[in-house]
């Protein structure tokens, strides 16, 4: 049986996913998902990449945010503002119920892993999601004028400063479910998400880089006309690679894993060495998602 697994971030990856799980069936699609985004905040686990990815595949995430739920309200926050609590991370009400079972079943000792697959259950998503890591693996980004900070507050209280540099601390272990899943794998798809604080968290680990250069790979570009489609990863790509954002610096980036890249339409020629797809990418709704990922997947049955 066809086996896919899928490396996502936040909502690029997510977007992709819930196109594929329109056209894959769910015991073929596993999607392995960044943690190193993870905070722990108001004292509750929080993992944001992995919330982005099952409420989006259960079609109750919030799309013009891009996090958190549909119809929420923040009337906890409003509270915990007046209890002078920090606030610069918002946490809707319905959205705190995930956190408040993630956290309770974690000190009971229950694994992400399991929670997660519980989660997913109760949300009706159908294919696998599984973290990356089940002990605690931290982004930190080295700032040029401030220090280094984790990757939330870097992102979301500070606005993403100049970076330095990007480290992942704690552990370097992918939990048995994901080498289980890489192993059975017999196409890899990296989301279009931001490669040095979403997709490097999980090629780092221990042994997943070599498993995942044994595995046929392509890609999604999150870069379209020289601009990230969402976040700070162009000026990223400045600071890090030293060079302008485009296509071809996700190929060089991700050095040789790559077997192919779909990329916007009119960007073709930006790519070099290996096989490119241009297409409509800017991924719209629940069909054009579908759309993409069928176009994807026939892109990767063509290339060698
Ligand atoms: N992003 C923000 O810019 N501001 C927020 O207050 C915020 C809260 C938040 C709460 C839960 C959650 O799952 C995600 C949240 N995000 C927020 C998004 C998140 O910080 C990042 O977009 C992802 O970590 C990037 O992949």
């Amino acid at each position: 049986m066809r086996h896919i697994v899928f490396l996502s971030g936040g909502i690029g990856g997510a977007r992709l996913l819930h196109g594929l799980a329109q056209e894959i069936a769910p015991e073929s699609l596993t999607a392995v998902v960044n943690t190193g985004d993870d905070l722990v905040h108001w004292g509750l686990r929080v993992s944001p990449d992995l919330d982005t990815v099952m409420y989006t595949l259960g079609e109750v995430a919030d799309q013009a945010r891009g996090w958190g739920l549909r119809d929420e309200s923040f009337r906890a926050l409003e509270m915990m503002k007046r209890y002078g609590e920090p606030s610069w991370f918002s946490l809707g009400d319905q959205d705190l119920a995930t956190h408040l079972v993630r956290t309770a079943r974690s000190a009971g000792g229950e694994s992400l892993t399991s929670i997660t697959q519980s989660l997913c259950a109760a949300l009706g998503v159908g294919c696998r999601v599984i973290p990356m890591c089940d002990q605690p693996r931290c982004t930190w980004i080295d700032t040029v004028d401030h220090g280094p900070m984790p990757f939330q507050d870097w992102l979301v209280k500070h606005r993403a400063p100049a970076v330095a540099g990007v480290r992942f601390e704690g552990s370097a272990h992918a939990t048995p479910e994901v080498h289980d899943a890489l192993s059975r794998a017999d196409l890899i798809i990296i989301g279009p998400s931001n490669p040095y604080v979403s997709i490097d968290p999980i090629l780092t680990l221990e042994g997943v880089r070599d498993r995942v250069a044994q595995t046929k790979v392509v890609a999604l570009s999150p870069i379209v006309r020289g601009k990230a489609v969402k976040g700070p990863l162009g000026e990223m790509i400045r600071a890090l690679a030293r060079r302008e954002p485009s296509p071809q610096a996700i190929v060089d980036h991700y050095a040789g894993l790559l077997h192919g890249l779909v990329v916007e339409r009119g960007d073709e020629s930006a790519v070099r060495e290996i096989p490119v797809l241009g297409t409509s990418t800017i991924m719209g709704g629940r069909d054009d998602r579908a759309r993409l990922a069928r176009e994807l997947l026939d892109f990767a049955d063509a290339v060698g």
